[in-house]
């Protein structure tokens, strides 16, 4: 049994949590990336996490109920040090979460917004989360007080990384990680299917968010900060623009609605929920 079950406290005698704890502290975090001794169910079992990354805290009822979903493909290194530092990240903001690894199992073109789709939509058939974090593997939150939550509007979280030296290279900029309520990204319809290569699908993404009324919002630069874990630059697909011009004549017309894949295989893992798909 989880240390949960065991405690004596009932769930109807819990009040909530705080919406932002209050002893978060505002230094500089940094994650250990010599994971060398990764080891996932002593992770696990020290972090007191459930089968499948899914977590919430044991004496109070969070006001957060957050489904993160991370694309991947090829990333094993980094998926460990990311695993190893953010639970405990999330776990000190006294959120309900779950880690959902949507792995890319076919060749070809890597197809990021696509595996956020799928993300989405599997992650509901597991609970009834109400906010959405889409979040790359690579990237390590540095401050503590930057909640993983959802804000009334669309949050672009990452929006200050040490690669681009805290600045933002432009401001309609839409990627790495970002918070959307559910009710927010049903009505953009999620993410374009046809972004095969890197570029584009963000900035889609974000045009679909400023053409159904909604603005972006950012914490303070020195909140939003995040360090970008090394690794090859992905080769820029060739069609993005062509595909991010014409975006607007395929929101209702290419998105969640029209999404279709197949799942080769579902893991839950002790530190997170593998979903292999064929797109
Ligand atoms: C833009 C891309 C976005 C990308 C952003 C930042 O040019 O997808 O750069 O990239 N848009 C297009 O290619 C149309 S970054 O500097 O983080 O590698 O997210």
């Amino acid at each position: 049994p989880s240390p949960n079950a065991l405690s004596c406290v009932k769930e109807s005698d819990k009040s909530l949590c705080s919406i932002i704890p209050t002893d978060l502290e505002n230094t500089l975090q940094h994650p250990n990336i010599s994971v060398t001794d990764f080891d996932m169910k002593d992770l696990a079992n020290k972090f007191n996490v459930g089968v499948g990354g899914a977590w919430k805290p044991p004496d109070c009822i969070s006001q957060h109920e957050v489904a993160i979903v991370i694309p991947f493909r090829n990333r094993t290194l980094q998926l460990q040090i990311f695993l190893s530092y953010m639970h405990p990240f999330l776990q000190r903001q006294l959120l309900n979460y779950r880690i959902f690894v949507i792995e890319q199992g076919t060749k070809g073109a890597f197809n990021r917004a696509k595996l956020l789709n799928i993300g989405y939509v599997e992650a509901l058939k597991t609970y009834a989360y109400h906010c959405f974090i889409f979040h790359d593997v690579d990237l390590i939150p540095q401050k503590l007080n930057n909640m993983y939550a959802c804000t009334h509007q669309p949050r672009h979280m990452s929006s200050s990384l040490d690669t681009f030296r805290y600045n933002l290279p432009y401001q309609e900029l839409f990627g790495g990680a970002v918070a959307i309520l559910k009710k927010q990204f049903e009505l953009v319809n999620g993410f374009s299917n046809i972004f095969f290569g890197w570029g584009g699908e963000d900035d889609d993404f974000q045009n679909r968010i400023i053409n159904r009324g909604m603005s972006l919002c950012r914490f303070p630069p020195d909140v939003a900060r995040y360090t970008m874990l090394t690794h090859a630059k992905e080769l820029p697909s060739e069609n993005r623009f062509l595909n991010l011009e014409s975006g607007r004549e395929r929101y209702e017309t290419d998105g969640v609605n029209t999404l279709k894949y197949s799942i080769l295989k579902i893991v839950n893992y002790p530190l997170y929920t593998w979903i292999l798909v064929d797109i």
